[in-house]
């Protein structure tokens, strides 16, 4: 059993430039892991906190002032790790350390403790208390369960995450449904994303290449347009939408909710809609563009509007992240209600990596599809491509292009390359969705 012998904090930047939080935790068979906290521009109301007040120095106070009782912790049981982070603060949400020191303390030594027991990470992780009794429950070896997500990509930007004169609607996603492996979905996913570029380029002459926060281009485009555009990206590399490539959209329709007129407002577009036009506007979207995957297709709230259009599309993943927010008690909610099939996991949402196993064994307990998801403003760690495996996600939502969206997939293809075909380390294929 490995014993924590040293842990430091510094203050790092995401891939916006913003200042976060990364940890070190060395073991005492001199295994380091290493962990820095992503975070988001469209954040759920109900998800965690990045900092307490005072920001990232305030983070390395609390870290600095506890590291002795972190000091002796084993860092091999991921409940265990995440009594210490509780007895420094016990209150939900993390308000005295902030989910950024939450994330990166706990997966820093998650790192640590895979290190030393010469473990890949998603192995690590898929043996820890939460995911092993859930796959248990499911009768299914370790080695039976673990799969590649098929990786989802940003291929089209807007929303909070490019400027005006772009799409309201944040995300157009790309999925290599067809694949049968992760290197071919990887490449065919690239692929779309540059022929897209010589599509808008057609558009308008006058379109710079300008990129979102997550490498989705970001064309002076209405969502329709911008929609049709991917299409044809596709259609120009000969597929056929839901065949070889599926079309995904992440609406974050919280960024369109005004609460105080009950309204969806697409100021970018000139329309508005209510809670039943939004219901119809995203029904005809999935329909037409054949979407595979529909993220927050409506507000944060709005529990049952998601039920109707969940159950108006059966084989689509249709996702709560806002909804979420990777809290296990209101994925039981959204379960019993029937609002979503499918649920983004981020861990910062939550916090801490057993908060996230913790939801990921309700996911599997309630029939819930796992997405694993980066934030748009990331690090250039791929711990998040190992916890899409542990946790037997179909999908993960990581991006296409950009160096901290490229360091998760090279790293799917990196654990691709080191499966030898002994039990432990087989992955069998892609995840069926
Ligand atoms: C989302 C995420 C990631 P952000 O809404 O799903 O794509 O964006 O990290 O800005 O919340
Ligand atoms: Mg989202």
């Amino acid at each position: 059993m490995p014993a924590i012998t040293a842990v430091r904090g510094r203050l790092v930047y995401n891939s916006r430039g913003s200042p976060t939080i990364e940890v070190d935790i060395t073991t005492d068979d001199r295994h380091t892991g290493r962990a820095a906290a992503p975070s988001g521009a469209s954040v759920g109301i109900h998800e965690t906190a990045s900092f307490p007040e005072g920001g990232v120095a305030a983070s390395l106070q609390i870290l600095n002032d506890n590291a002795g009782r972190i000091s002796g912790a084993d860092p091999g049981d991921v409940g265990a790790m995440h009594k210490v982070i509780r007895e420094i603060d016990p209150e939900p949400g993390y308000p005295k350390m902030g989910g950024s020191l939450a994330f990166a303390l706990s997966i820093a030594a998650a790192e640590s403790a895979a290190k030393s027991a010469g473990k890949p990470l998603y192995r690590f992780l898929g043996e820890q208390a939460p995911l092993a009794s859930a796959s248990s429950a499911s009768s299914a070896s370790p080695a039976e369960r673990y799969r590649f997500p098929f990786p989802l990509g940003n291929i089209l930007g807007g929303g909070a995450h490019a400027g005006p004169g772009t799409p309201d609607m944040q995300e157009i996603l790309i999925c290599a449904t067809g694949s049968d492996t992760v290197q071919d979905a990887i490449r065919t996913n690239l692929e779309v994303h540059s022929e897209l570029r010589g599509v808008l380029q057609k558009l308008d002459p006058g379109f710079s290449g300008g990129k979102g926060d997550e490498g989705g281009w970001a064309p002076k485009l209405d969502n329709e347009r911008a929609l049709q555009a991917a299409a044809k990206a596709c259609e120009n590399l000969g597929f056929t939408l839901g065949r070889e490539v599926s079309l995904g959209v992440d609406f974050a329709s919280s960024t369109q909710w005004d609460a105080s007129r009950s309204r969806y407002v697409y100021d970018r577009a000139g329309f508005e809609n209510d809670p039943g036009e939004q219901i119809e506007f995203a029904s005809d979207l999935i329909s037409r563009f054949k979407l595979i995957y529909a993220e927050d297709a409506v507000h944060e709230e709005a529990f049952e509007d998601m039920a109707q259009i969940r159950a108006r599309f059966p084989d689509v993943l249709v996702t709560g992240d806002d909804l979420t927010v990777t809290n296990a008690a209101i994925l039981e909610k959204a379960a019993r209600g029937g609002s979503c099939n499918a649920a983004i996991l981020k861990v910062n949402q939550a916090g801490g990596l057993y908060d996230a196993l913790e939801f990921a064994a309700a996911g599997a307990r309630n029939g819930i599809r796992l997405v694993t998801s980066h934030r748009s403003g990331e690090s250039t760690e791929s711990h998040i491509s190992h916890i899409g495996i542990a946790t037997g996600s179909k999908m993960l939502k990581v991006g296409v292009v950009g160096g901290e969206r490229v360091a998760k997939l090279n790293e799917l293809l990196r654990i691709a390359e080191s499966q030898d075909g002994t039990e432990h380390d087989l992955i069998q294929g892609m995840a069926e969705l």
